[in-house]
């Protein structure tokens, strides 16, 4: 036993270091959180990146000193310890320069808690509900709806046929009907949950997101190019948490277009709640905008309006679903007076689920505000006119 027998084990290990290293190399082996698909995802990575080195680099500092002096200053070389109390100098020093780190990081992290949390103006909203075990995903606008469930088939899961049988590659994080988005577009997702907590979460998009039972939290993500991105459950939510994948595909906005037609055209239960609103607001865009409509005219349109953007929290028969979503039938607001109900629906509530509903035409507002307060038991008996809401828009 020797020196030469430690520097042989030595040099027998960098060998097999190097051998590994080139054959991971060889496999495009790379260390790195998944490559970010979305602005928010892309904010995220860079934070990652950017707080890493400064962690990196504050641990080579601190070691390098600490290892420095445990060896410069060591008994055997004839070091005497220094005896002294309170420096202020010192003590001002590691205050403010960790205080400048903290604040370094925060501000960018800030920034982008502030950026994921803006989900205002999107260019479409589905709602995502999830269930054990399942996701339900209802595109508000475009009215198409439906469940997206695990694929990969039981028997593979508890190797009925075969022990150890090879598993496909996207095992377990595969679904039957993925949400398809379009891409470029921003997609705001009002998650809610039927039973327990679970969570949304695609890492390439930027999004983990509670579905919480009675709350409906909302997020967005806007995929930057065309492209499937897979995500899974992120709640321990009951014994098949782990068999609620995410399947997010997008696609260019014609196909989109295109699937939607086709979604519509194989369910023809689905209601098509986006053409009728289109087709009740196109007339409208035409007309005068000071004419002066009936009453039953604009709860002939308002009912269209109130189908697709509002039956989904408010319900079809104007009940709600409280606590969450506020019953419209015997609301205060809504038999109360017209303007607060106006300045309500047009600039939304900060902080909860009712967004703004700015983005209606004037008659679509009109129309749904004068359907809410004459339908079920309110009877206001008053219409209010487009002129009336495009004078209430600053
Ligand atoms: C995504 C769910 C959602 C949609 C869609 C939605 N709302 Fe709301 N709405 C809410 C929630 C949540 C509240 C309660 C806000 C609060 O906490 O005061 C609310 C409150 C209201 C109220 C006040 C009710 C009261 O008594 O306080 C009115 C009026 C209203 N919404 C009208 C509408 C109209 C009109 C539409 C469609 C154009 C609509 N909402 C679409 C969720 C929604
Ligand atoms: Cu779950």
């Amino acid at each position: 036993m020797g020196l030469d027998m430690i520097r042989k084990a030595f040099r027998n290990a960098a060998l097999a270091a190097a051998l590994a290293a080139g054959a991971s190399a060889n496999a495009a082996y790379d260390v790195d959180i998944l490559p970010p698909a979305s602005p928010i995802a892309q904010q995220i990575y860079d934070l990652h990146w950017a707080i890493m080195w400064v962690c990196i680099v504050i641990f080579f500092l601190v070691f390098g000193a600490m290892f420095y002096s445990i060896l410069k200053h060591r008994k055997s070389v004839g070091a005497k310890a220094a005896h002294f109390h309170e420096n202020t100098t010192v003590e001002v020093i590691w205050t403010v320069i960790p205080f400048l780190i903290l604040v370094g990081m925060a501000y960018p992290a800030t920034k982008t808690v502030l950026d994921m949390k803006d989900a205002s103006n999107p260019d479409l909203t589905i709602k995502v509900t999830a269930f054990q075990w399942a996701w339900e995903y209802d595109y508000l606008q475009d009215g198409v709806k439906f469940n997206s469930l695990l694929a990969t088939p039981r028997s593979q899961i508890e190797e009925w046929e075969r022990k150890g049988e090879q598993k496909n590659p996207h095992y377990l994080l595969e679904v039957d009907k993925p949400m398809v988005v379009p891409a470029g577009k921003k997609v705001r997702l009002l998650i809610t949950s039927n039973d327990v907590i679970h969570g949304w979460y695609v890492p390439q998009l930027g999004i983990n997101q509670y579905g919480i039972p009675g709350f409906v939290k909302d997020t967005w993500f806007k995929a930057d190019k065309p492209g499937l991105y897979r995500g899974q459950c992120s709640q321990i939510c009951g014994k098949e948490h782990g068999y609620m994948p995410i399947v997010v595909v997008a696609k260019a906005p014609e196909e989109y277009a295109a699937w939607v037609k086709e979604q519509k055209a194989n369910s023809p239960q689905a209601a098509a709640p986006a053409q009728v609103a289109v087709a009740a607001a196109a007339p409208a865009a035409a007309e005068d905008p000071n004419k002066k409509w009936s009453l039953d005219e604009l709860k002939a349109a308002g009912e269209k309006v109130y189908a697709a953007n509002c039956a989904a929290c408010h319900q079809p028969t104007g009940k709600g679903m409280p606590p969450a979503f506020p019953a419209l039938d015997g609301s205060k607001v809504v038999n109360g007076p017209k303007a607060a109900q106006l300045a309500l629906v047009l600039g939304g509530k900060q902080g909860t689920a009712m967004a703004s509903f700015a983005r209606l035409s004037d008659s679509e507002l009109a129309g749904v505000i004068t359907y809410t307060r004459n339908s079920w038991g309110n009877k206001t008996g008053e219409a209010i006119q487009p002129a009336e809401v495009k004078a209430a828009r600053k």
